[in-house]
């Protein structure tokens, strides 16, 4: 008997491509949430339901609804924005988000805490600046990435270029967005509107796309349903590696979910790029499964029916066979920190920004000082894939100003920070996650200060070793491609992730399970120690976990769930 399909599937198809009664949810005062259907359809437009989970127990003993407000999940594609867009998200977040900006680990903005009631105005402030929220979540292909310097080569121009291009070919085509957040007029006449490349029910699962230039992994490549790896010979891309199915999100003790490295597909021109990620995403909408949304993403459907059955498929509606692959090599997964000076002649800085979180801290006025530098800044601000921001294009001139503001609000200060913190990052979580099981952005710094203990003490404060913490194992900070990952399991409890590849070409491997927070430096730090003693020269910290046998790789048909037993 066939399985039926999953209920997301039919709130889609009757949503008349995204509308669903939306705005009836929207213009009804009487309570600060939307219905669960609409609250499925506003992730296609960029918008989560949620609620303060630090207040939902009080709540719940007055016998208080949530304290709900929605979270903005903004696009930009390749992270490139200007200073007048960062002003404006920055006003956008005090006027009606929780005073705070998130840049997320796949360079988008996110504003969190926005009431129902202002939901519209944000939207319609952050398209008076030419940015959206269109298909920043849903089931949908998402923000596409790639590294963020386009002025790093002319490779990395045409790289953006691609990224631009690619996001534009498959957003959505429909107007519901621009009807409910924008005021745009339906067109009367009663012409049905066509997805030409969707349909009506969109496809199975999220989708996502990077591109990246090699030697640098810092679009973590093989995490992602699709990736293009930009093949240069003589300065010049002359193709990309196509490389499909990819994925880190996975259930805890549900061995038939786990994360999945992207496989190579093939080889082909510049020129053909967005055609065949068009039939990709194609063939994902056709097969995906939309019976059972934890095993819809294309890296189950590859796994399901064959990498060779895929190509096939892709093959048949390109009409011509994909090439071999080409050789490539990655390096690392971080962002390079500093001032560089680019190929067009200006100066370049790239911030640490811990977790992504743009707010005053107590002994940091972040947000103050990147709000001054925008003030007087006539570049760009780039979001890395790293959680970090790139102060970028400043001529020779302005170089001396933007460093004086750097300076006075003291931004440069985490670039000093240990190889640890520096390669680090984590998930929101906690309170406005719904999903997470654990803290993870409000608990990684400090139990990094714990183990800068155990790093200075074993000598090793400046190397870069990449630890990443999710509060669940959906796997939003990519903890699973971390030298260490830390994946919470319940409140103060993590699962510890040991063993993936720096240049982030394996995953890492359970080590152990429901480790209280208190005990995690005690597991962690012998294995440190050792490491700092007994490394071969130039050996990174995932790589001596393998050698060492502390773990031994992950490969597939293993039980991703289960702690190897030493
Ligand atoms: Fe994620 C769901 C935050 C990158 C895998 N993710 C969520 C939600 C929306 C929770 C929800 O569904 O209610 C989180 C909102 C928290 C909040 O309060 O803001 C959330 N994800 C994030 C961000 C903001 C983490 C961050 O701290 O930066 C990242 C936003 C990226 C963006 O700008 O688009 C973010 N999420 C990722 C990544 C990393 C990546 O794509 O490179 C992954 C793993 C890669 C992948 O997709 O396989 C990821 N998020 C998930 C999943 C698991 C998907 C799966 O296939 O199982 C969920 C849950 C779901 O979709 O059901 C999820
Ligand atoms: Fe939330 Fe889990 Fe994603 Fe963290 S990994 S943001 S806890 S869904």
């Amino acid at each position: 008997m066939e399985k039926p399909l999953h209920k997301n599937e039919n709130i889609k198809a009757e949503s008349n491509n995204l509308r669903g009664t939306l705005v009836e949810s929207l213009n009804d005062p009487t309570r600060g949430d939307i219905s669960a259907d609409d609250s499925q359809l506003t992730k296609f437009h960029g918008i989560y339901l949620q609620d303060d989970r630090d207040e939902r127990s009080e709540r719940r003993k007055k016998k208080l609804d949530k304290a709900y407000s929605f979270m903005l999940r903004v696009r930009v594609p390749g992270g490139i924005t200007t200073p007048e867009q960062w002003l404006q998200m920055d006003s956008l977040a005090d006027r009606y988000g929780n005073g705070t900006m998130k840049l997320t680990t796949r360079q988008a903005y996110q504003l969190h805490g926005v009431l129902k009631h202002n939901l519209k105005k944000t939207v319609q402030g952050i398209d008076a600046v030419m940015m959206d929220t269109l298909a920043a979540c849903g089931d949908v292909n998402r923000n596409v990435m790639c590294n963020p310097n386009p002025h790093a080569s002319e490779v990395h121009e045409e790289v953006l270029q691609l990224a631009q291009a690619l996001s534009d070919h498959l957003t959505p085509a429909t107007r519901a967005y621009h009807e409910i957040w924008l005021d745009e007029e339906r067109v009367a006449g009663g012409e049905e509107e066509i997805e030409p490349i969707y349909g009506k029910t969109y496809l199975p699962r999220k989708f996502k796309i990077v591109i990246a230039v090699p030697p640098s992994n810092d679009v973590d490549i093989f995490a992602h349903d699709l990736g293009l790896i930009a093949i240069v010979s003589n300065g010049e891309i002359t193709g990309y590696n196509i490389t499909v199915g990819g994925g880190m999100g996975m259930s805890h003790n549900k061995p038939e979910t786990h994360p999945c490295l992207a496989q190579v597909l093939g080889y082909c021109t510049p020129d053909q790029v967005v055609d065949i990620a068009e039939k990709i995403v194609t063939v994902q909408r056709d097969f995906g499964d939309r019976t059972n949304r934890a095993h819809a993403r294309l890296k189950y459907t590859i796994k399901d029916r064959g990498l060779d059955w895929f190509r096939k498929e892709v093959e048949s509606r390109l009409g011509y066979p994909l090439d071999e692959g080409k050789p490539f090599s990655f390096e690392d997964t971080g962002d390079r920190y500093g001032w560089v000076k680019g190929v067009d002649n200006k100066w370049h800085l790239t911030l640490f920004i811990q977790n992504g979180r743009i707010k005053d801290y107590q002994d940091l006025p972040l947000r103050t000082g990147l709000r001054e530098i925008a003030k007087i800044h006539k570049g760009d601000f780039r979001l890395t894939c790293n959680q970090n921001l790139i102060i970028g294009s400043i001529s020779d001139e302005a170089k001396p100003v933007i460093e004086n503001l750097i300076q006075e609000y003291g931004l440069s200060a985490g670039l000093s920070s240990s190889g640890l913190r520096l390669n680090s990052m984590a998930c929101v979580a906690l309170p406005t996650c719904g999903l997470s099981l654990a803290e993870s952005e409000r608990y990684l710094p400090d139990l990094i200060t714990e183990l800068e203990e155990v790093v200075e003490a074993a000598g090793l404060r400046d190397d870069a070793i990449v630890i990443r913490m999710t509060g669940c194992p959906n796997g939003c900070a990519r903890p699973y491609l971390g030298e260490v990952g830390l994946v919470g399991k319940a409140p103060g409890k993590y699962n510890i992730y040991l063993g993936a590849g720096f240049d982030g070409a394996r995953l890492n491997r359970l080590y152990k399970i429901s480790v209280k927070s208190e005990e995690i430096r005690s597991e962690l730090e012998p294995i440190i120690q050792r490491y700092a003693k007994e490394r071969s020269d130039g050996e990174r910290f995932g790589n001596f976990c393998v050698r060492t046998g502390i773990v031994t790789p992950w490969q597939p048909g293993e039980n991703y769930h289960e702690p190897m037993v030493n």
